[in-house]
């Protein structure tokens, strides 16, 4: 396999811009206010940012509704701020990805109102199909078909201009580009060059996984009358899941692999992460195995698709860890010999880990079940993903009102699954929204305890356009960078400690006592060139804010006396440590990495 490649033992951060911070007093973030916070970026020592989309949109989806992908939107800044940001970036050693959404995009792109007109040249750019009255979608006997919206509702909306159906699997003004047009896919690849050739180091890929659908020989939808496949079963809100059909379709290599060809081949120093929403740990590792020339990475979402009811992201429920550790060792063990993985708890679409995994309710247990997640997913091989926040261990919005919350995924499932259809009472939908809303991850940035976290200006002539989280007074950047005892401080240790260790970055994985309710725990190991054991890292954490025996497994691995030599990083005091170890136990939320 090729030598490996820069970001083998990179990590990542994820900026969402429009939470990050606000130079303008317009109470939204933009370029220049990530321009003025590199220098923290550079001191927590991530190698690469993500920044979430900054093109001119018309916010409907917060930028992932594109009408220009060669404009930044006026919100954001200009084309001429994104040079900057970039130029700074780059003299801080600091790459930066965009966030490429090309699986739709907004109706007011030029492409899709062009294209509603039949006779123009784009008129194929998108899934368009033709309305009989009386078979309107999400009726019985509809066409083309019954497919539901992940934002609720049909997926067919009806353009009066065109009288005809577009498709899309997102909001009504997300039409699906169709990617079986050659045309769209080179008109996709031009636009990649052009960001490419301005001095941008890659993408993180959205839905990338969603663009070749399953359609049958003559190219007919499922559910279509005469195709060869037939549409899925109706929910419980009236539509069928478009999933099955869009995840992994038939020509997702051959997109993918001529992708690499058009844009990146004889490029270096970049780097391509698909978001995969339905993708298996097994095609993960065929997608980045680099023989395949696909992409570097993905984001797999088996693991956050797991903590509720009947997959019902609004019924949230505790995961179990032994499932967590089937999850994550699974995604592991299938790119053990090639293919990558990338490392994420959070991002700007889920909710915060130290709230949905950890125990938020105290500081103490804040603090404590931060550190032990974030060791927790470092110590995995391959490259993590920080969210914007997650380093200083910020919570969940608790927010207990509908009017707080700004995300238009959660108000159409509150409309359509209370209002709507009655699927779920008021109650239960609000504890969900609470619980899994993507506004958890989108309140702004908290930098210090001043009246809007230092997001915006005290004075600001605007509020944030998202409540800032009261508890900003005590969770903050300011209270943190400083405190070698902070949450902040023990994420600069990971991330020092996967730049200089090679176990860390490159180690083989191996799990221990997989049934343990309480303790994760498992071996890295790198072999020296001629095979031999050259060292071994044996990692711990207590899941759990009890007192965790540890488990025999991996007791049966510890030095009869640990000695704190061998401790290469704990989220308590090495003394402490050494005390749990010795006494095989681990105190609640203590994870600790030593050397065998
Ligand atoms: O997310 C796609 C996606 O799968 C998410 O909508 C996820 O399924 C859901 O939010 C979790 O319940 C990408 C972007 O990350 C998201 O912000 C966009 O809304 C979406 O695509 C459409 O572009
Ligand atoms: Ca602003």
């Amino acid at each position: 396999a090729t030598p490996n490649p820069w970001w083998a033992n990179a990590v990542v951060y994820q900026i969402y811009p429009r939470s990050f911070q606000d130079s303008n007093g317009d109470g939204i973030g933009d370029l220049k206010g990530i321009t003025s916070r590199l220098d923290y970026l550079a001191d927590l020592g991530v190698d690469v940012l993500w920044l979430s989309p900054v093109y001119r949109s018309p916010q409907d989806d917060n930028g992932y509704d594109i009408s220009d992908y060669q404009d930044i939107d006026p919100l954001f800044g200009t084309l001429e701020d994104m040079d900057e940001l970039l130029d700074e970036a780059h003299k801080r050693g600091l790459r930066i990805v965009m966030d490429l959404v090309v699986n739709h995009t907004s109706d007011e792109h030029a492409w899709f109102q062009a294209s509603r007109d039949k006779d123009d040249p784009h008129a194929d750019w998108y899934w368009w199909r033709p309305a009989r009255p009386g078979h309107e979608p999400g009726t019985p006997g509809a066409e083309p078909n019954q497919w539901g919206s992940y934002f609720g509702g049909s997926a067919w909306e009806y353009d009066p201009k065109r009288g005809e159906y577009y498709f899309h699997q997102f909001s009504k003004k997300q039409p699906d580009l169709n990617w079986e047009n050659p045309e769209v896919r080179k008109a996709v690849y031009k636009m990649m060059n052009w960001w490419m050739d301005r001095g941008i180091d890659g993408f993180r890929m959205d839905v990338i996984t969603l663009i070749s659908k399953k359609v049958d020989k003559n190219g007919r939808l499922p559910g279509e009358e005469g195709s060869e496949i037939a549409d899925l079963p109706v929910g419980e809100e009236g539509y069928s899941n478009p999933n099955p059909f869009c995840a992994d379709g038939p020509r997702q290599d051959e997109f993918l692999a001529e992708m690499r060809h058009e844009v990146f081949d004889g490029r270096e120093g970049f780097l391509t992460v698909g978001e995969a929403p339905g993708i298996t740990p097994a095609r993960n590792e065929h997608i980045t195995d680099p023989e395949n020339g696909e992409l570097d990475m993905l984001f797999l979402f088996e693991h956050l698709d797991a903590d509720c009811e009947d997959n019902t992201k609004w019924k949230p429920t505790k995961l179990e860890l032994p499932k967590l550790k089937e999850i994550l060792n699974g995604q592991q063990n299938a790119v053990s010999k090639a293919g990558w993985a990338s490392l994420f708890f959070d991002n700007h679409d889920q909710p915060r880990i130290v709230s949905r995994w950890g125990d938020d309710s105290t500081k103490e247990t804040r603090e404590a079940s931060a550190k032990a997640l974030a060791l927790l997913l470092h110590m995995h091989r391959g490259t993590p993903y920080i969210y914007e926040g997650e380093e200083l261990g910020m919570t969940n919005a608790h927010f207990t009102e509908l009017d707080q919350y700004r995300d238009l995924e959660s108000l159409n499932a509150y409309r359509q699954r209370v209002i709507e259809t009655g699927v779920q009472d008021s109650e239960s939908m609000m504890h969900g929204i609470a619980e899994r809303s993507r506004d958890n991850a989108r309140t702004p940035m908290q930098w210090d305890g001043s009246k809007y976290a230092g997001f915006t200006a005290p004075d600001a002539a605007t509020e944030p356009w998202i409540s800032v989280n009261p508890n900003h007074v005590e969770i903050n950047a300011a209270a943190q960078c400083d405190d070698p005892e902070s949450v902040h401080a023990f994420y600069k240790q990971l991330i020092d400690l996967r730049h200089r260790n090679p176990v860390v970055a490159a180690g083989d994985f191996r799990l221990l006592d997989a049934s343990d309710r309480q303790v994760y725990s498992f071996v890295r190991a790198l072999s020296s060139k001629d095979g031999q054991v050259a060292k071994r890292l044996l990692v711990m954490v207590n899941v759990s804010g009890e007192i965790a025996r540890i488990p025999s497994e991996t007791a049966a691995l510890l030095p009869l006396d640990v000695d704190e030599s061998h401790i290469v990083i704990t989220t308590h005091d090495s003394a402490h440590t050494k005390l749990s170890l010795t006494k095989r136990e681990l105190a609640p939320w203590e994870g600790v990495a030593i050397e065998l």
